[in-house]
């Protein structure tokens, strides 16, 4: 299982990387790395043919996880300080108001010193600020972004030598279920940041029933955007400074890496709506002209106009995502929201 190891400084506790699945999406930046799609030997396979199935759809799609590779992850992390982009904020400030207060509410359902897992963990900036009141014994952060979650943990390492750190490049989109060990007692899974809003209500439930048996007796710990007036939605996914746009586009560089395509990022423009029926942001790549991308294995011809959508961003009610928690099998359901009602922290014994 340890596929990568790292020499440590001395005195100081490695961080244990376990890379699983398809976690590789992280082909350098540069052009050396060139996927070889089709190959059985390519770790990327699985996604290079997910991606390729995508573009060939009517409409065509691309899975927001397509969006971090190693930039995508620093411009993710850019729309996080923007003005419009509030759910960040949001959320730190309800962790900032109840942090001690969701801390002891989750202990009392995990028991002292959980395991602390962080699907989704990024810059695992959001867990390393529970470390202090939870005193996790051991953190587990998952990220598909390997390189990404690496570099952040090699940090969080030297600020926390005597925590055990371990990592997972692994995409949970489609199952969620860590290598055995890692999770050896009740743990607290936490999913901060809306992350959850990517899926499709039937996904979130699957999601949130395997989140449930990982926690093994713990708890879960989820950040929830709630629906608002559409204006304010809409702007937080079409910023002034165009940060979103860029965000969206670096898409196409990515798949460009995967999938060996040409496409022309000036030739697509970035949209955002929302939708209310399905209550969801959704964001679309719109091809600026008629034009035809090509990939190893495939083309596509786009008319002017037509779409590829590549992230829906579902808004929560606190009454629906709290029937969800109970749909996982949870119980014991409290939430925490900032005095607007635009986010919510949803704690649910697993
Ligand atoms: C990381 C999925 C929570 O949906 O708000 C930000 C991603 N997309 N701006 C979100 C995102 C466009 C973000 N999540």
């Amino acid at each position: 299982m340890l596929l990568k190891t790292l020499t440590p400084p001395m005195q100081m506790h490695v961080p244990r990387l376990l890379q699983l699945h398809n976690a590789g999406t992280e082909a350098e930046d540069d052009a050396e790395a060139e996927p070889e799609a089709e190959s059985d030997l390519d770790p990327n396979a699985a996604l290079v043919a997910e991606a390729a199935a995508g573009l060939l759809a009517q409409p065509a799609f691309a899975s927001p996880k397509f969006f971090y590779d190693t930039l995508g992850s620093r411009l993710f992390e850019a729309i996080t300080a923007l003005d419009e982009y509030y759910p960040t904020r949001t959320e730190n400030a309800i962790f900032a108001s109840h942090g001690a207060a969701i801390a002891q509410a989750a202990l009392a359902r995990t028991g002292a010193a959980p395991v602390l897992v962080d699907l989704g963990a990024g810059s695992c900036a959001k867990a390393a600020r529970l470390f202090g009141t939870v005193r996790p014994r051991r953190y587990v952060a998952v990220d598909i972004a390997v390189e990404f979650v690496t570099q952040a943990l090699l940090h969080l390492q030297r600020e926390n030598p005597e925590l055990d750190l371990v990592g997972v490049g692994q995409d949970f989109s489609a199952r969620l279920h860590l290598p055995a060990g890692v999770v050896d007692g009740p743990a607290l899974v936490f999913y901060p940041g809306s992350s959850i809003g990517n899926f499709a209500p039937d996904n979130a439930l699957r999601l949130l029933r395997e989140a449930r048996e990982l926690a093994a007796g713990g708890a879960l710990l989820v950040g929830v955007d709630l629906i608002k007036p559409r204006a304010l939605l809409e702007a937080a996914y079409d910023d002034a400074l165009g940060v979103t746009a860029a965000f969206n586009l670096n898409l196409l560089r990515h798949l460009n890496r995967l999938l060996a395509a040409d496409f022309a990022p000036r030739d697509w423009r970035h949209v955002a709506l929302f939708n209310a029926e399905a209550s969801r942001v959704e964001m679309h790549l719109e091809a600026r002209r008629d034009l035809q991308v090509s990939w190893a294995g495939g083309e596509r011809r786009f008319s002017a106009g037509e779409r590829i959508h590549t992230e829906s961003s579902h808004k929560w009610t606190p009454a629906s995502f709290s029937a969800l928690l109970r749909d996982a099998g949870c119980h014991g359901i409290q939430h925490w929201q900032d005095e607007r009602g635009w986010f919510g922290v949803f704690l649910a014994a697993a």
